[in-house]
């Protein structure tokens, strides 16, 4: 299992990630740790955290599930996130001194399965508030760009808060949302109905390998992936990384997902840079 860098991350990767908000890294990772990764994610399916949920069912059963936080009770995850690579490209992307992770979450969808993304932000939603935060997001099989995620380059750099779609809704199950949360307070206006043109928008995705990965800025908007073939499922991690100058925020507006509860257990507190063993520091570029 190579802890190191297989390759180096490029200018124009770096340039591209800053003025886009998101660029696709070819073959960063090699195969163990898709394998491992894919273990992991084996496990976390049969042992869920109590946040797991189902966004969507479909008439012929098929799901599209999601759960997040669940790396202190997985091997697999926790080897990825203190010994892979991951938060070396983080820091090389962001520029960063240092580099804290700060969550994982996984999106898996059986094959068929039509349901897509709503259009969203992230971060203008965390516990955490930064314009350096990156998520590298990863699928464990091959996908092609019309079934993988999608980004609004350079929407990152937006002043506006959008109306923020509610993942709570997305509950089949009538499961209670232990996230949920009401963003009518902030917003200045709707998100832009980016899917009746997605050409002005300049959209953009990416036909994937297991081994590559999208980085992109947490403020950016994304969405998509979904609408699979019958013969293709979908399982993708990531993982969520701080640069320098994240800081912990309490939102009034309520926060996706919610962390201020085990920040303030933790002792941790508006202003703070994150840390702990909540958020372990991962890398330093000295
Ligand atoms: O893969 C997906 O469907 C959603 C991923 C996402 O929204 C995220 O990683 O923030």
């Amino acid at each position: 299992m190579n802890t190191e860098l297989i390759r180096k991350v490029s200018k124009d990767e770096i340039d591209t990630f800053h003025q886009d908000g998101v660029v696709l890294l070819k073959d960063m990772f090699d195969q163990d740790w898709v394998e491992l990764l894919d273990k992991g994610l084996t496990k976390n399916l049969e042992d869920p955290t109590y946040r797991a949920r189902t966004w969507d069912r479909d008439a012929e059963g098929r799901t599209m599930t999601w759960d997040s936080q669940a790396w202190q009770n997985i091997d697999e995850y926790q080897k990825f996130i203190f010994d892979s690579p991951a938060a070396e490209i983080a820091g090389e992307l962001m520029k960063a001194s240092k580099i804290n992770f700060y969550f994982d979450a996984v999106f898996v969808r059986s094959p068929g399965i039509q349901f897509s993304t709503p259009w969203h932000q992230d971060e203008p939603y965390w516990s955490v508030e930064g314009y350096d935060t990156c998520t590298l997001w990863m699928p464990l099989v091959p996908v092609k760009k019309e079934n993988a995620l999608a980004y609004v380059p350079g929407s990152h750099r937006l002043e506006s808060s959008f109306y923020q779609y509610n993942f709570g809704d997305l509950n089949p199950d009538g499961k209670t949302q232990v996230d949920q949360v009401d963003f009518s307070k902030v917003a200045e206006m709707d998100l832009p109905d980016i899917d009746a043109d997605p050409e002005k928008y300049g959209v953009i995705s990416w036909d994937m390998q297991p081994g590559d990965c999208v980085a992109f800025n947490s403020r950016i908007i994304h969405g998509g992936s979904g609408k699979l073939p019958k013969d293709r499922g979908l399982r993708v991690f990531t993982s969520k990384w701080l640069g320098d100058d994240a800081k912990i925020k309490f939102r009034e507006c309520g926060m996706d997902p919610d962390h201020s509860q085990i920040m303030t257990e933790h002792g941790l507190k508006p202003g703070d840079r994150p840390g702990t063993d909540l958020y372990p520091r991962i890398w330093d570029r000295s």
